[in-house]
């Protein structure tokens, strides 16, 4: 998506709309759903009636996004209204990013969808789609901006914490200038940043340190693949979950430690669902394009941080992404 935003078109649509339905992607992070609260946030300082939901069965916010504030405005897909007048998607890279929302997203009578992925094509009426943009929470600003609504410092929070997610705390190179000033824009309103990293980042059960340990335990680094640069990758299985009852989501923070490993290009790491199902993370460092080989497997995401599912043994799984990696452009 290259052609520009129309955020008139957009306005104009939701000030129109007597509901707003919000929707994100399934197995949100803090990028998407603090987008989503957040805008769902600032409508509803508005009169219109606004319902903000993910697809995801059980319905259940990520532990470690439990700290958002406007957690009150969200409705489970099953009570999702079927044809929504307004829908607005954030966050979602195609509409099967929507899980059971999709449906929904489909029968809707207009669409909005918001969102930073490359390889969103726009599947919506209305296309907020700007790959440059280092999350969408810069594009939830701009809306919000856009809608003449105040920031509030529940809202504000929200679009922090998508920011300092998607610009892994400030550290990548999507930190630009205008991400440093929205988040003083945004610490302005008088939020505390150490919430947000130590919910975030810098917590965990016990347990947790157990489970980092086996996966750690079982690294394995390829130095031949991505090329020559190197690949590393783990497990996080569900015998390393069990123990302790720790949720898939304990096993996202697993692949910062992996992407390290100065021998390796890229990192990656496999985590296997309660269903039995698999997972993967994956992320580059500055030359691998990641989100191709992830997409050829039937998943997407950006240029140094991907991800794709599958059913099946890793070592399989591994063999497949190397050798999607490795093919010539
Ligand atoms: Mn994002």
């Amino acid at each position: 998506m290259t052609t520009s935003p129309d955020w008139a078109g957009a306005v104009k649509m939701l000030d129109g709309a007597d509901q707003v339905c919000l929707a994100c992607h399934v197995r949100p992070d803090a990028d998407a759903l603090g987008s989503m609260l957040a805008l769902a946030q600032a409508l509803a300082t508005r009169s219109a009636v606004v319902l903000a939901s993910f697809g995801d069965e059980p319905f259940e916010v990520p532990a470690v996004l439990r700290f958002l504030p406007g957690a009150g405005l969200l409705t489970p897909p099953a009570e999702y209204p079927a044809q929504p007048e307004v829908m607005v998607s954030l966050d979602a890279s195609s509409i099967d990013r929507l899980g059971r929302l999709a449906a929904n997203a489909t029968a809707a009578g207009q669409l909005i969808v918001l969102d930073h992925h490359a390889s969103n094509a726009g599947f919506g009426a209305l296309n907020l789609v700007d790959p440059r943009a280092a999350a969408t929470a810069v594009l939830a600003r701009e809306l919000i901006r856009r809608l003449d609504i105040p920031l509030s410092q529940d809202i504000a929070l929200c679009l922090y914490a998508g920011l300092v997610a998607d610009t892994g705390s400030f550290r990548f190179s999507s930190s630009t200038p205008q991400v440093h000033q929205l988040a003083a824009e945004l610490l302005s309103t008088g939020i505390d940043p150490g919430v947000v990293s130590r919910e975030l980042y810098d917590r965990a059960p016990f347990a947790y340190l157990g489970m980092l340990a086996a996966a750690l335990r079982r690294a394995a680094l390829d130095r031949g693949a991505a090329n020559g640069r190197g690949l590393v990758w783990t497990t996080v299985t569900r015998a390393d979950r069990a123990p302790a009852c720790l949720t898939m989501d304990a096993a996202e923070s697993v692949i910062d430690q992996l992407r390290r490993t100065d021998e390796a290009e890229v990192a990656i790491v496999l985590k296997e669902a309660d269903d039995g199902t698999w997972q993967a993370s994956v992320r580059s460092k500055e030359l691998a394009d990641v989100s191709t080989p992830c997409a050829a497997l039937g998943g997407g995401g950006h240029v140094r941080a991907a991800g794709f599912a599958f059913s099946g043994s890793p070592d399989a799984a591994i063999t497949a992404f190397k050798r999607e990696l490795d093919r010539p452009a």
